[in-house]
């Protein structure tokens, strides 16, 4: 035994703190490593207190930091994190300064919580080695150097500059190490090779393929986006810290529930099918008006109701419930769903090529006209069909996701340039954006400058009743301030709302965002 647990002589107050902060990442460092080495990235304890954490936030948390932080909530999460566990390993370390005990018993209490929160992660009985090897290194890691900091105690003369250099020597050893098993559980996790299965997944042909998209539909030269957006520009909104890593080779999509009979089908036999294309916009309910969650792409895939009437649909059935490979669930009415005709997918691509990791590689569901949380399931594993007895994951939480409450994506437009408080060199000013309507399409958009007449803006080509639809005006500006404000009509004629809804309101959750959206800027 190298350390006593007790010592007459308290350790200094940086060496304690500096102890338990070493401890807490080498049980971090070793847990995803051990993670990495099972292949069940899920299982790192780290990760698995996020994801604990974030099914545990309040749904107005949830918006808030959705709103707030956008797609960086993930980051901002971690780093709360990592700053919360480095205070923890420091307090932890300054009340064992006497005593290793209260430190010890600590970090086995924050271990068993660690293991509980993987065990949510549902990554198996062996994805506990992880949490395991986290304790295992944490306690050790304490031990060892709780007695280092003890350079009396340990037999050594009063604390002296060898002893100073020996925990110094120790502390940073360890905490090297806990950064290489972090990273190399990185590594390790990667083993899982996405990337190649995408690769061997090749060029998607499709047998129907979806009309090309006309010259005239979009006009980036002027600011708005390209009509189809890039995968890697695609936005990206999903519970998930971690993308969940699914080979082609190991996926299957199984049809259950209230069907005649049950089916299940691997990714290759899906692929073998004949392949269908849509181009449709998709768009998330927590876009604030003027946001970036809206996104259009060219999916390829198999009609989804010519699959689920191939298990034959039985009456009664009120939704499909989506299942995740790591749990997450989503219903989609089954009389809305029906609705959109062959023009729902179950996707296996986008653009012609097999979907990104990010984006559920590989399937997905996309069901245009609905908001991305009652239709778009990622890492697709199973759809289930049933009654609105089952709660998915958001109606769980408290979001509109089940009939009354599931509304038609909301029509809305976006003034793309100029941008907020852009200088222009005048007289003439182009104003472009973007506006949608999934399922009823966009047959108007007017715009006004300063409160004045609203003037009818051109539009871009359309291309389907499923996509966005772009517009321009140009018209002549005094110099000064200006402010241009726009409002889209959908096919049907019906005008976007005016009224102001954003996502964090007073009372019952949100189903979508309305408004008008305004643009300041200066013309020179
Ligand atoms: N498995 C899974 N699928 C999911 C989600 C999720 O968190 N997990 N989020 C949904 C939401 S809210 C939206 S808006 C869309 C976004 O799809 P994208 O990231 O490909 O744009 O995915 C949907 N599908
Ligand atoms: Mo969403």
């Amino acid at each position: 035994m190298t350390s006593p647990a007790t010592s007459p002589t308290p350790v200094s107050a940086g060496r304690a703190a500096a102890t338990g902060l070493v401890a807490v990442a080498a049980a971090l460092g070793a847990g995803h490593l051990v993670a990495g080495l099972l292949l069940r990235p899920a299982a790192s304890p780290f990760f698995a207190v996020g994801n604990a954490a974030i099914d545990r936030t309040p749904t107005p948390v949830k918006n808030f930091a959705v709103e707030n932080f956008g797609t960086n909530d993930k980051p901002a999460l971690l780093i709360g994190m990592a700053v919360v566990l480095a205070l923890f390993g420091m307090v932890v370390g300054l009340a064992s300064r006497r005593s290793a005990i209260p430190g010890l018993v600590a970090i086995v209490v924050i271990g068993v919580v660690g293991a509980l929160a993987v065990h949510e992660q549902s990554t198996g009985p062996l994805g506990l080695l992880a949490p395991a090897a986290a304790l295992a290194a944490g306690v050790g890691v304490f031990w060892w150097l709780h007695g280092r900091a003890h350079p009396r105690a340990a037999g050594v003369a009063p604390p002296n500059a060898w002893g100073r250099r020996r925990f110094l020597l120790s502390s940073v050893a360890a905490a090297v190490g806990a950064v290489v098993a972090g990273a190399g559980g990185f590594a390790l996790a990667r083993r899982v090779d996405v990337a190649a299965s995408r690769r061997a997944v090749g060029e998607l042909v499709p047998t129907t393929p979806a009309p090309p998209i006309p010259p005239g539909a979009a006009f980036p030269e002027l600011g708005t986006p390209t009509f189809l957006t890039p995968a890697a520009d695609f936005y990206r909104i999903d519970v998930n810290l971690e993308v969940p890593q699914l080979r082609a080779e190991d996926a299957t999509l199984r049809i259950t529930g209230m069907v005649d009979e049950p089916l299940e089908f691997t990714f290759a036999e899906i692929r073998a099918m004949p392949l269908a294309e849509q181009t449709i916009t998709m768009t998330c309910v927590s876009n604030e008006v003027g946001g970036p969650y809206v996104s259009t792409g060219t999916f390829i895939g198999v009609p989804l109701l010519d699959l689920l009437d191939r298990a034959g649909i039985q009456n009664g059935a009120q939704q499909v419930v989506g299942h995740s490979v790591d749990g997450f669930t989503l219903g989609t009415p089954l009389d809305l769903l029906r609705a959109t005709g062959k023009q729902a997918m179950l996707a296996i691509g986008m653009n012609r090529e097999a979907l990104l990791p990010e984006h559920g590689f590989p399937m997905r569901t996309v069901v245009p006209g609905l908001y991305g949380y009652v239709s778009a399931t990622k890492w697709l594993t199973e759809l289930e069909l049933t009654t609105y007895d089952v709660k998915p994951y958001w109606v769980e939480r408290g979001w509109d996701g089940q009939p009354p409450g599931v509304v038609p994506i909301k029509i809305s437009s976006r003034i793309d340039a100029p941008t907020a408080f852009q200088q222009l060199s005048g007289p003439q000013v182009t104003v472009a954006g973007t506006a949608w309507a999934q399922g009823r399409g966009i047959s108007r958009v007017e715009l006004r400058v300063d409160g004045g007449e609203w003037q009818q803006a051109e539009l871009g080509a359309e291309v389907n009743r499923n996509t966005w639809r772009m517009f321009k005006l140009t018209t002549t500006l005094s110099p000064g301030q200006h402010t241009v404000t726009s409002r889209a009509y959908d096919g049907d004629g019906v005008m976007q709302s005016e009224e102001r809804l954003r996502l964090i309101n007073p009372g019952p959750v949100p189903d979508g965002s309305t408004g008008w959206q305004s643009m300041i800027f200066t013309v020179a």
